[in-house]
């Protein structure tokens, strides 16, 4: 008989890859979506599988709705992936943000519990968990310091999971899994919204783009390889916590000057702080202007990955390097503004 799989989140990136990823299992796959006033199966069309997995009404803010689906549905796995998961965004929405992507995971925590604690629960935690990071690299045991009311919630979200683990023997894991992007990752995060407006501004469509603080640094990976680790965590002997990471990071700035590359432009950087422009080494046009509306209130300066037990127990590792993801996201979203 077919496993069956219930993800929430389907229509974001992550669940579009794992619904694809767990149909070539040979999976049945459940995919939460919520109604909206139009219908956003965008990523699942994108990758031709809209017609092949069954899509379910559901939210994370009803308690009631989760109940019924995990009923219905009878998954042997659960995915929760759902999550108000933009952390600038999080800032100006903290209690949605809260209800959502922490109270929610206890939502389906307590779907799970009731109906079948046998399911097998993969919960979406983060790098943002880590923030304020208190040791470098971050591993599984690194404290945490989170640094925005997204980081707060699924923090929140994590210890839940732990405490169903411990409290009624849920087979419920964490991954923590760092920064990891893709050509179907949302166009408000850094590195979509670099690759796109480099898109743009090859085709003459703009002419420039704002950017916040371009100092930051992250642990950047693919998408689709961290989507194989989450479905490893759900098939190891014993649940747990594992990171997935690169073990590698880079500066926004960083991001912004590959990115370039591509459409054979180097950038040339003037001024400091708010005042900090990019130009077209040859041209000289500005291309990149400093706005301090995309600073953050708190910052996570600084993340790096430790993937080592991910590696030990899972035999998972990354492959796609820093460089070869600006191509993949440069290219792919030169093809979509053609
Ligand atoms: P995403 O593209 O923002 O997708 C989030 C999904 O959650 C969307 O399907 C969204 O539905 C759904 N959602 C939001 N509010 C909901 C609600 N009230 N009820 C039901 N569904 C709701 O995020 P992602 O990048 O795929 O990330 C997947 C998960 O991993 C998230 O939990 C995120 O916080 C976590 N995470 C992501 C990263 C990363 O680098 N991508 C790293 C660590 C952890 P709509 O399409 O209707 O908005
Ligand atoms: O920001 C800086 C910004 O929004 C990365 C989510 O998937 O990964 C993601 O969270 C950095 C931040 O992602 C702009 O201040 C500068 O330091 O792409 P981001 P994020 O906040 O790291 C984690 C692991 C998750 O769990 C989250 O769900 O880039 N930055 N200038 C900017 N960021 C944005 N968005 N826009 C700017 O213009």
């Amino acid at each position: 008989m077919k496993k069956t799989a219930f993800i929430t989140g389907i229509t974001g990136q992550d669940g579009a890859y794992l619904a694809e990823f767990l149909l070539n299992k040979g999976y049945k796959v459940y995919g939460g979506f919520r109604r909206l006033s139009a219908q956003n199966f965008l990523r699942l069309d994108e990758l031709g599988i809209t017609n092949k997995v069954t899509l379910v009404e559901t939210d994370m803010l009803d308690a009631s709705n989760l109940v019924r689906t995990i009923k219905e549905v009878k998954p042997l796995e659960v995915y929760n992936l759902a999550a108000q998961s933009f952390v600038a965004h999080s800032f100006k929405n903290p209690i949605l943000t809260g209800n959502v992507t922490g109270l929610g995971v206890t939502n389906l925590l307590e779907a799970i519990r009731i109906i079948d604690p046998d399911i097998r629960f993969y919960q979406a935690s983060t790098s943002e968990l880590f923030g304020l990071a208190k040791e470098f690299p971050q591993n599984e045991n690194t404290p945490f310091y989170p640094r925005s009311p997204y980081g707060v919630a699924k923090l929140y979200g994590h210890w839940m999971t732990i405490n169903y683990r411990e409290s009624y023997n849920i087979f419920a894991t964490n991954g923590i899994l760092f920064n990891h992007e893709s050509p179907l990752r949302g166009i408000e995060f850094v590195t979509r919204k670099i690759t796109n407006a480099v898109a743009n501004i090859h085709f003459g469509k703009q002419e420039y783009f704002d950017i916040g603080n371009m100092d930051v640094r992250r642990d950047w990976g693919y998408a689709k390889e961290y989507i194989e680790g989450m479905w490893s965590m759900l098939q190891a002997d014993e649940p747990g916590t594992y990171v997935l990471a690169t073990g590698e990071n880079h500066s926004v700035r960083e991001w912004i000057e590959v990115s370039f590359n591509f459409i054979e432009k180097e950038i040339i950087w003037e001024g400091e702080g708010e005042k900090e422009i990019g130009r077209d080494a040859k041209s000289g046009k500005i291309l990149v202007k400093v706005n301090p509306e995309f600073f953050r209130p708190a910052e996570v300066e600084n993340l790096i990955g430790d993937y080592s037990k991910a590696k030990n127990e899972l035999g998972w590792e990354p492959k796609t390097t820093f460089n070869k993801l600006a191509e993949i996201m440069v290219k792919a979203d030169i093809e979509k503004n053609k």
